[in-house]
Parts: structure tokens; sequence; C-alpha cells
């Protein structure tokens, strides 16, 4: 019997800053609704998928910043999501901004979270490539300011056995680096969820801003290939007060392939059947870890973050 895992990338459309957490939630329970009518098993959402993308401006305002945040997961306002995933028997991939206090201090991450089945929060992930910048840089068109908002993740990236296979999580910025895909392909991961918010607009690059959907799919496809896994991207897209994010959200094989793939800039269901077994083929050949990998000769990967050239 092949381990099929029916999936679907909820993209949701832009989500302006006077809507309340309510609408969004209501919005990800009617994608829900059909993707059980669709006899999915797992849902993905985006990043930050509560709010809109608060990031894009510099507030001084502490309590301001704070308001983007959840201290609960679930809280009254997300409950009813947990409710309709269990009563319909589906798995979800959520992203939000997580206010917690540890190591006795208060601790900003920008977080996802796999809920199995029963409504159970089975793996947590804080995402750990925070793009952008720290301080306002007024010259930009919109800001960028995660740096500023949240913590490096302190998770690593775990997966876990869960609903059939072997998962694993990342956010946004993180489906760029092949660090992100590798780390999990060393635990034997079967599929990478993603979810992300991208400007198609780049202020430091502008000259990349025509290449955003092709990035976009070079990354998730050349990270699910090198790693025999599915990776699935949920994005949140569309107007934004203001700032075009871009749509594509896409379900990719361990092939290297795109199965299914959004193709609208709203709130929108991107379904495949997922074999999970198909990730064994590359995992026991051209990408067997165990046989060809050479990690002595890898040493500067962890020595090291920036590039020096030779004299
Ligand atoms: N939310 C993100 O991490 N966005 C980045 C943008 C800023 C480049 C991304 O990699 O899509």
């Amino acid at each position: 019997m092949p381990r099929i895992l029916t999936v679907a990338a909820a993209q949701l459309g832009p989500i302006q800053r006077a809507d309340d957490r309510g609408s969004a939630v209501a919005r990800m329970c009617a994608l829900l609704r059909q993707a059980g009518a669709n006899g999915c098993d797992l849902v993905v959402f985006p990043e930050l998928a509560l709010t809109t993308f608060f990031p894009r401006w510099f507030m001084e305002d502490q309590a301001e910043v704070d308001s983007f945040f959840e201290r609960a997961m679930p809280a009254p306002e997300t409950q009813p999501l947990f409710d309709l995933a269990k009563e319909l028997a589906i798995g979800f991939y959520l992203g939000f901004a997580e206010l917690v206090e540890e190591e006795g201090r208060l601790r900003h991450f920008n977080t996802s979270i796999l809920v199995d089945k029963t409504g159970a929060i089975v793996l947590k992930y804080r995402k750990i490539h925070l793009p952008g910048h720290a301080e306002h840089e007024p010259w930009r068109a919109f800001q960028h300011l995660e740096k500023r908002y949240f913590e490096v993740g302190n998770l690593n990236w775990p997966v876990t056995r869960s609903l059939g296979g072997v998962l694993g999580m990342a956010i946004c910025n993180d489906r760029r680096w092949p660090e992100t895909y590798r780390v999990m392909g060393l635990q034997g991961v079967e599929m990478v969820l993603i979810g992300y918010n991208t400007p198609r607009h780049n202020p430091p690059a502008p000259e990349h801003d025509r290449l955003s959907e092709f990035h976009n799919h070079l990354a998730m496809q050349a990270g699910a290939y090198q790693n025999g896994t599915w990776v699935v991207g949920a994005a949140k897209c569309g107007v934004e007060e203001g700032c075009e994010m871009i749509g594509a959200s896409a379900i990719i094989a361990p092939t290297g392939q795109i199965v299914a793939q959004a193709l609208t800039q709203d709130d929108e269901l991107v379904i495949a059947r997922c074999d999970l077994d198909l990730c064994a083929s590359y995992k026991e050949t051209t990408f067997n870890f165990a046989r060809h990998r050479q990690p002595d000769q890898y040493g500067l990967i962890t020595a090291r973050a920036g590039a020096i050239p030779p004299d």
C-alpha cells in the first residue's frame, strides 16, 4: 500500500490591518471545509497567517508591536480552527507571531506549529533565517523589520513522525537556504511544510523583482530534489496595505517537479495526493547521504557565516 498523504497548500489573499483575527480564522475555516470535501489529510496555512504582515511598518510602541503577537495557542480567536480541524480529522500547519515568557523574559518569535488530526500540537518551529533589517530605513518603499521584531529561532529544525510520514517545517526566507532542507534531510524528512509572505518588490535589489516567482519555485524545487522530500509552500499574497506579495503556492515532489500550483493571488486551495514512498528512490540512490556525503569536507559551512574570497 503506498503511503498517500493528500495535502492542501491553503493560500490566503491579503489580510489588511483593520481585519481582525476572527475574519482570518473564518477564511481559514472555509478553506479547511473545502479541504475536508476534497479528502485532504493536511492543510498548510501561510506564515503569520492571523494578521497583516506587520514587519512592513516601523513601530516604536512595543505594545503596538505586541498586538500582532499570540500569547497562547490556541486562544479564543484561534480555537475554532482547532475545533473544526479535529472535527474534520485534518492536520494543519499554522504560522503566527509568538510572544512567550522563556528564560525569565518575554521573547518574540516567528513561529509555526503542526497540529495532528486529533487537534494536538505535535511540532513547533521558530524561524531561523530572519530577513530584512533592525533599524528604520525610510528610503525603502516599505520596511522589512523582522530582525527588529523577532529573535532568531532556538528550536533548530525538528522533524516528527505524524500523519503517516516524517514531517518538518520552515518559514518563508528559510526556503531560500539549502541548510534548512539538509538539516531536515539528515533526519529523514519526507515532507517540508513552508508558509511565506514574499513582497514582490525587493528594495535593496529591485532588479530581482521580475524573478520573484521563479526564485520562489527554484529554491523549493532544489530543496525537494536534493533531499528526496516533498515540499509544500503556502503564500499569503495579493495587495496587502498597498504592498504586493507573490502567490505561486506550490506542492513539489521529491523529483523536483511542481505537481500543483496556485493560479490566483487570493484565498485558494492547492491540492495534491502525495505518495511519501516516492522519497525512497531519491534517498536510496542519488541522495543516499550515508553513502555519498563527505561531512569531513564541509567544516566551513558551520564555521563561517560570510564569504571570505581569496586575496
Ligand atoms: N517573510 C519573509 O521572510 N520574506 C522574505 C523576503 C523579505 C525576501 C522571503 O524570503 O520571501
